[in-house]
């Protein structure tokens, strides 16, 4: 049965960016929707394929799963060999805890650095607030990598679930040059070196609709060199 995912503008949808990383870095084949965020028919259109009017949402035959954890553990469940959650308990475990930390939390962090790819690097000053979410997410990537990093340059050593969660995280890292760790820093250079990525940002440059309230610069929408419309 095919898959399809149902998903935003991949400039700026960093939920939406969660769950097609995770199929791609899988090599789990899925058919895509795209639905423009920010237009007066946006949630009227995610509306036909979810109650909950936000992407993405997954369609695999009867099930729809809404909200990007949910997906994540819905593919894991499907495809068990994909290895999505690391195969030992313990880090399983703490995977799980640090995917649902993400996914509930560090609203300053994104609401500040809001998900961006196409903008050129440029520092952004921080609020107290922003610091504070910078601070524990490094600390949880530096956790993560100690512990349990050592098969490979992700969260968990290879690519899976948790990395997916991160992902958007990391590239705001880089879009606004926040200072970190050494650790952090190479994690971030992994996540942005991954294919999957790289096919994702660089279909994301070829877009060209702008969300105003997602430009920091606003009015001016800065964007790099290959992403010039
Ligand atoms: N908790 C949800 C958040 C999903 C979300 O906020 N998606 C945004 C795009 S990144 C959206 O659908 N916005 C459209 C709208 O609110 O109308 C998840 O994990 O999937």
């Amino acid at each position: 049965m095919s898959l399809t995912l149902v998903s935003g503008n991949k400039n700026y949808s960093s939920w939406s960016l969660r769950a097609w990383i995770a199929m791609a870095a899988a090599g789990i084949a899925f058919e895509e929707v795209l639905i423009p965020l920010g237009r007066p028919d946006t949630k009227e259109r995610i509306k036909e394929h979810s109650p909950a009017g936000k992407v993405p949402v997954l369609i695999d035959g009867d099930a729809v799963i809404f909200e990007s954890l949910a997906i994540l553990e819905h593919l894991a469940e499907r495809f068990p060999k994909a290895g999505l959650w690391p195969a030992d308990l313990a880090a399983r475990a703490h995977a799980r805890s640090i995917a649902s930390e993400m996914h509930a939390g560090f609203q300053p962090l994104r609401g500040h650095c809001p998900m961006n790819l196409w903008r050129p690097v440029e520092r952004l000053a921080l609020t107290a607030e922003v610091e504070a979410n910078v601070a524990r997410v490094t600390e949880i990537w530096r956790a993560a990598r100690e512990r349990f990093g050592n098969g490979g340059p992700f969260l968990f050593g290879s690519f899976g679930a948790a990395d997916a969660m991160f992902a958007p995280i990391a590239t705001r890292f880089h879009t606004y040059d926040i200072p970190c760790d050494s650790v952090s820093r190479a994690y971030i250079q992994a996540i942005h070196g991954h294919p999957a990525f790289k096919a994702w940002r660089d279909a994301a440059f070829k877009e060209t609709l702008v969300i105003e309230q997602d430009e920091v610069d606003w009015p001016k929408v800065k964007r790099v060199p290959e992403a010039a419309v």
